[in-house]
């Protein structure tokens, strides 16, 4: 494998997930903060109060990436950390953070991609319905447009939203994720308000002009197959594949919802005004694809949606899921071959595996070293066959604070041992490290 030379070769974490220390130096309570601090959400009560503690071991956490020979880092901003009530008033000491860290960053030779929205909405926000409310789409464009100023002069890559299906599906729909929300209606709408606060993010960058600024959005993409050829089978194949890998990219790239979801829907159709698709339609410049796993589907008419998911006789992760390097070939195919030539970022994928330290005080993860160069392997199976990706961000770089499984899910290159925050590479790290200096080499 010969990767292109400016390939962006990195590791990926969000706010809540990493840094602890959620209320400081006038941070605003985030939903997440709430949600975590709700008896019952999360597993054996976990909470992102303390999480790896990045937000005081920042500069450690860059002198590992700089020994793993990283020459990209994606994180989050907490939107709470700098807007404290979501808007208005802004808290400087919040910026100052993000400041240093991609200041760091750089002087590092480190990329700096920046999520703006990675799940953790001002508590502020939610109390006036957070995304299912359509000024969130301004305030999330308000929001943006402040970072953008902060940081445009240093940070090229801005990614708006981290996964809105999930923020909609997990958060408003099912419930299992902040705000633990179980309403259709209220997830068609914070869908739409996404996607509109996207837009609004993306048009308030362009009218700053700054040189070099490229922006996009991070969707959680991956085969939904049928089990079988039964049409029954291909038909909830087809509607999870609409709801999952175009229910967010075709409004972008083709102005309008993907018609046998709308149909699914019904009544909780998104409420699309006048004017909204060409404002979603706001060209970007990248897409940035998650990929973890498929699903293989097959009809069946007592599960919610029609359909259940069929078990693989494959290796799976601590998630339950599926080791399926093809997919990812396969997404980046089919999003060059349905959007055209955007470019395309990796900008998650990983897996969790039971790790655990040695007796030599190592973590013996072949079976993520494995998962990364087959994933690799694919990446490049597709770049060569002209699929314009230009970058791969390990998720995650260190163990984290996994939402609804709390600490219990460890997906990091490096270790991190709770008690203490000491962080230990494991086999994993420094696998990708010596495959990133053998091809920066070349
Ligand atoms: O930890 C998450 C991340 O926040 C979003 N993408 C999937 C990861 C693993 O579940």
């Amino acid at each position: 494998m010969r990767f292109p030379k400016d390939f962006l070769w990195g590791a990926a974490t969000a706010a809540y997930q990493i840094e602890g220390s959620p209320l400081a130096d006038g941070a605003g309570m985030s939903i997440w903060h709430r949600f975590s601090h709700t008896p019952g959400t999360i597993l054996n009560g976990d909470t992102g109060d303390v999480a790896c503690d990045h937000y005081r071991r920042w500069r450690e956490d860059i002198e590992w990436m700089r020994r793993l020979g990283l020459n990209a880092y994606r994180f989050s901003v907490a939107w709470a950390r700098v807007l404290p009530e979501g808007r208005g008033r802004v808290n400087t000491k919040g910026l100052d953070f993000y400041q240093r860290l991609v200041d760091v960053l750089l002087q590092n030779g480190i990329t700096p991609m920046v999520t703006l929205y990675h799940w953790d909405l001002p508590a502020a926000l939610q109390d006036e319905g957070g995304w299912a409310n359509r000024e969130c789409a301004s305030w999330f464009a308000e929001y943006a447009e402040l970072m953008f100023r902060a940081l445009g002069d240093r940070v090229k890559l801005w990614a708006t939203l981290n996964e809105p299906w999930v923020v909609m599906a997990l958060g408003y729909l099912m419930g299992q994720h902040a705000p633990g929300m179980r309403d259709i209606g209220a997830a068609s709408r914070a869908g739409h308000h996404l996607l509109l606060g996207h837009a609004l993010a993306v048009q308030a960058l362009r009218a700053l002009d700054i040189p070099g600024a490229q922006i996009g959005i991070v969707t959680n993409l991956g085969p939904q197959q049928p089990a079988s050829e039964n049409p029954q089978d291909q038909a909830v194949a087809l509607l999870w594949h609409q709801f999952i890998n175009q229910y967010f990219l075709d409004p972008i790239f083709v102005g309008e919802y993907p018609q046998t979801v709308l149909s699914f829907v019904g009544e909780f159709a998104p409420p699309v005004r006048s004017g909204d698709m060409e404002v979603i339609q706001t060209p970007i410049d990248f897409i940035g694809v998650n990929y973890y796993t498929r699903n293989v589907l097959a009809y069946d008419a007592d599960s919610p949606f029609g359909s259940r998911t069929v078990p693989q006789q494959a290796l799976h992760t601590e998630m339950g899921w599926e080791v399926y390097p093809q997919g990812l070939y396969e997404i980046l195919k089919w999003l060059h071959g349905t959007y055209g030539a955007v470019p395309l970022y990796i900008t998650e994928n990983g897996a969790a595996f039971a790790d655990t330290l040695n007796e030599n005080g190592e973590v013996d993860d072949p079976l993520r070293e494995e998962y990364i160069r087959a994933h690799l392997e694919q990446a490049y199976r597709a770049l060569e066959e002209g699929v314009p990706l230009k970058g791969y961000f390990y998720w995650s770089l260190m163990d984290n604070f996994e939402w609804a499984f709390g600490y219990s899910r460890r997906f990091g290159l490096l270790y991190v041992d709770f008690e203490t925050q000491r962080r230990i590479p494991k086999r994993s790290a420094h696998w990708y490290a010596q495959f990133i200096a053998q091809q920066r080499a070349i």
